[in-house]
């Protein structure tokens, strides 16, 4: 067992046993002592220290001045002092029905969130007739927080997913702005399969839209008429992280079926293959091809097989962990562990990602994993440098990893 779990540092329930007691007297020392000890399987150290706890937290935001925002599956969204605390609720935010995978999901804030407050959330919600029927939304709203919380205001609707359907898995419903400040969703498909090769659906997509919800004329398929003319990628299965790179380029993750989850360089109009092709095969036992036997679908950058589970990504690009710059850091849900991931330029070889140089191509691989003996929903990156983690399910804690020694 690599992780040393001592205690929580401010969970307000917990009874205040002698190793609590004695705990609390160290975090009020001078040398803030790590609540968590973790070794990763290349040997390197991460000291943790436990900041707040949630009931299962599923996305986690930094504001311009340090706050930051935290959902919760079940409808609620926190904000978060700079040493994040708890402050209080924001008030209006969408109601959900909170089931299996569906709930309140994503936030994220505009490039210009310190002028305007204009975030961007996704969500799950009900159909008005028949509640067996669900599907993420994407609204776009107006942040106005005050020393105790806040509130949404102007919230409006950019995106649903299409169609509704039965089951409460795989709403995929990440999201990303990027530099040239489009948004970009990633829609998985629902468990339904087909739809990740349908037009005429947005399930099993990353969907780009303009910030204010209209489809930008330069997406690839624009001109088809309607859903096809959102799609920026096809062939995806339940993607739950999606970054940018130093170079702008887009890089999602997806869990796989029964093995193969896959990490894609995301180039526009490609699609990555499912259901049609996947390194791992279906649940039932039935066997997939692999993307190798069609070149007309990407094939993954790195796959996993065991899985791993993934949820959450960030690309580091901080000074706090030097060594990390550029690396991809993704969250474990069944793997229950942070999985750190480096990527390179290695000679074309076909098996990876094709590079602008066009001897070269990009390569990613597991560089070390840290056991972390919970189940990781999300990994972000704090303006200090700092990483941070979220655990999954009740009494998720919210987790500030540095380097140790
Ligand atoms: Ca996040
Ligand atoms: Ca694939």
């Amino acid at each position: 067992m690599l992780v040393h779990d001592r205690t929580p540092a401010r969970t307000p329930t917990r009874t205040r046993t002698a190793i609590g007691i004695a705990a609390a007297l160290m975090l009020a020392g001078p040398a803030l002592a790590a609540d968590i000890d973790i070794e990763g399987d290349a040997g390197t150290r991460l000291s943790g220290t436990v900041l707040e706890t949630f009931d299962a937290p599923w996305a986690m935001t930094f504001l311009p001045d340090g706050k930051a925002l935290v959902t919760e599956k079940a409808g609620t969204v926190w904000l978060l002092d700079g040493d994040g605390a708890k402050l209080g609720e924001i008030a209006n935010v969408p109601e959900v029905q909170a089931q299996g995978q569906g709930g309140l999901g994503d936030i994220i804030v505009a490039p210009d969130f310190a002028e305007t407050g204009t975030v961007f959330l996704s969500f799950v919600e009900r159909d008005a007739d028949d509640g067996t029927l669900s599907g993420a939304v994407v609204e776009r709203a107006t942040l106005v927080t005050d020393v105790t919380g806040g509130t949404l205001e102007n919230r409006t609707r950019l995106w649903e997913q299409v169609p509704k359907v039965t089951g409460n898995g795989h709403y995929g419903h990440r999201l990303l702005v990027s530099a040239d400040e489009r948004l970009f969703i990633t829609s998985g498909e629902r468990q339904k399969f087909s739809p990740a090769q349908n037009m005429s659906s947005n399930l099993g997509k990353i969907v780009r839209l303009n910030l204010d919800g209209s489809v930008p004329e330069d997406n690839p398929f624009f001109g088809n008429g309607g859903i096809a003319d959102t799609v920026w990628t096809l062939g995806h299965r339940n993607p739950l992280g999606i970054d940018v790179d130093a170079d702008g380029q887009l890089w999602a993750h997806e869990m796989g079926p029964k093995g193969g989850d896959e990490l894609n360089r995301i180039v526009r109009s490609e699609n990555y293959g499912y259901p049609e092709v996947s390194e791992g095969s279906h649940y039932s036992g039935e066997p997939i091809p692999s993307h190798d036997t069609d070149l007309s679908f990407e094939n993954p950058a790195l796959s996993w097989n065991p899985v791993i589970s993934p949820a959450g990504f960030v690309i580091y690009d901080g000074d706090t962990f030097a060594d990390w710059q550029g690396n991809g850091l993704i969250g474990g849900l069944s793997s229950q562990a942070l999985i750190r991931v480096r990527f390179e330029q290695a000679p074309l070889d076909n098996t990876g990602a094709p590079a602008d140089d066009e001897t070269l191509e990009t390569v990613a691989a597991e560089a070390e994993r840290y056991s972390w003996g919970k189940r990781i929903r999300e990994v972000e990156q704090g303006p200090d440098g700092a990483v941070y983690v979220l655990e999954d399910q009740a009494g998720g804690r919210l987790v500030r990893l540095e380097p140790a020694g």
